[in-house]
């Protein structure tokens, strides 16, 4: 059987933190889609760790971790990774494996990431998507109209040699002459195929084969829903299936094996980057907020925009994904405010609509109707279980269990993997 842990918002609602706390219950710890744009931060004992391409699981010595053939890989930074690990003594040998399916993100990718938003920000509006330019969406791009190079391809490397050099081409045909040394390439790449063979293997045959043996794997989301390709803020959004669809497609499982959905919800919302953001606070308010909470890209620094919980966008994401329980992750980071507010419906042309619109005209025309919950104004450090929560911590809590018809199973109080209630 197979859980997954799915973001319910615009990503960093704390899903690393819920996958290192769980994967010590799996066999198997597994990505599915993204790449290198993630950031999953994980605090153990007041040591951070943040990760990007290795799964979460990795701290869990018993879980094997895998990156599934829906990632695209960026192995320079896989190897940093590796490397980061070495220097923790965390031990990653022959229990991190890469999928042969997997497409590369290569160095031209990222450049073109960055000419791409460069045009799109010098356009009559500013239209650029604030992606974290690493090469996201043109390696994606390159797997769909199939002109990608694959981690397989690396073991025929003369064929590479000529699809790699095809690939450069056609961007420089699309954007112009850049620099780019496609024989320093070759070399760094031939030795990156040597360096990459213990890791590779056919993910879809070992987590296949897992499943026969009767162990259990945790799929671990990058991104969120409401970053989706299909159901996301269109075009705001990250170039992979970030939702439930995309562990069977990104993993080769089928979708019976997925027992659990779980899905994480920041108290609040975040978003990092471009797009529309209904409940968005600005001002001294956003600011005490992101200060308290650490609202800052694990990847790339960027402040992250700072807004009220949108039940909207819970009740739609909760639809995709069904979850079967929820995780209420940084409720401490709402200690010091004094009154909460939660987005409960929009209004479009004043009428309450059923669901998230999926035209960004419509929606930037939505009235949100709010609630609002008077804050506890204490410190939840102390809280080991739910009964020691103030009562109007466990007003909110309940609000948005009714307001979503989903259950809250653990609450996040604090960075560290110890401080996290199980209800
Ligand atoms: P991309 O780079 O093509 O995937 O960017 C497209 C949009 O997806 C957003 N995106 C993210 N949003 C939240 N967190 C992400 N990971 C990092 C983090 C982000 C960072 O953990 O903080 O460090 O800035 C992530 N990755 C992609 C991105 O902001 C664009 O809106
Ligand atoms: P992810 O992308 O969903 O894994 O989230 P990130 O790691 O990018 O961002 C979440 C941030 O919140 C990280 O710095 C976590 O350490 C932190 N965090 C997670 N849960 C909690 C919590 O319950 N309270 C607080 N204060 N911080 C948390
Ligand atoms: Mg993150």
């Amino acid at each position: 059987m197979a859980s997954i842990i799915i973001g319910s918002q615009w990503g960093d609602e704390g899903k690393g933190k819920l996958v290192d706390i769980l994967s010590q219950e799996f066999d198997v710890v597994a990505r599915c889609q993204g790449g290198a744009n993630a950031g999953h931060t994980i605090v153990v004992d007041g040591k951070k760790i943040a990760l990007h391409l290795i799964p979460s699981g990795i701290l869990n010595e018993r879980a094997t971790c895998i990156l599934g053939n829906g990632l695209v890989i960026h192995l320079p930074t896989f190897f940093k990774e590796v490397e980061g690990l070495k220097a923790k003594g965390i031990k990653y040998e022959n229990r991190l494996f890469i999928s042969d399916r997997a497409h590369l993100v290569m160095d031209v990718h990222q450049i073109v990431d960055a000419m791409k938003e460069q045009e799109l920000q010098n356009g009559s509006s500013n239209d650029s998507i604030g992606t974290t330019k690493k090469g996201i969406g043109p390696a994606y791009s390159s797997k769909a109209s199939r002109g990608g190079l694959r981690v397989c391809d690396l073991f025929h490397f003369e064929q590479f040699k000529k699809n790699y050099a095809r690939l450069v081409e056609n961007k420089k045909k699309r954007f112009g002459n850049f620099e780019y040394d496609m024989e320093e390439e070759f070399k760094r790449y031939e030795k990156f195929a040597e360096m990459i063979k213990p890791f590779v293997v056919d993910t879809v045959y070992f987590i296949n084969n897992a499943f026969k043996e009767g162990k259990k794997v945790l799929i671990e989301g990058a991104q969120s829903t409401m970053l989706d390709l299909d159901f996301g803020t269109y075009p705001y959004v990250t170039s992979s299936a970030s939702s439930v669809g995309g562990a069977c497609t990104g993993l080769g499982i089928a979708p019976n094996k997925i027992v659990n959905q779980i899905g994480v919800v920041k108290a609040y919302t975040t978003r990092v980057g471009a797009g529309p953001f209904p409940t968005e606070l600005h001002g001294d308010e956003a600011e005490a907020l992101r200060k308290e909470g650490g609202e800052y890209g694990t990847t790339t620094g960027r402040p992250r925009r700072i807004g009220w919980l949108d039940i909207v966008v819970l009740r739609y994401t909760g639809l995709i994904n069904d979850f079967t329980e929820l995780n209420l992750t940084k409720l401490d980071v709402l200690s010091n405010t004094d009154e909460i507010k939660i987005g409960v419906d929009y209004k479009y042309n004043g009428e309450i609509i059923k669901s998230f619109p999926s035209s960004l005209e419509v929606l930037s025309q939505c009235e949100v109707v709010y609630e609002t919950f008077k804050g506890w104004k204490t410190s939840l450090a102390h809280c080991k279980t739910y009964e020691e929560l103030p009562s109007e911590a466990k007003t909110y809590i309940s609000r948005i269990e009714e307001l979503t018809g989903r259950r809250i199973k653990w609450i996040g109080v604090g960075q560290d993997r110890s401080s996290m209630i199980t209800k």
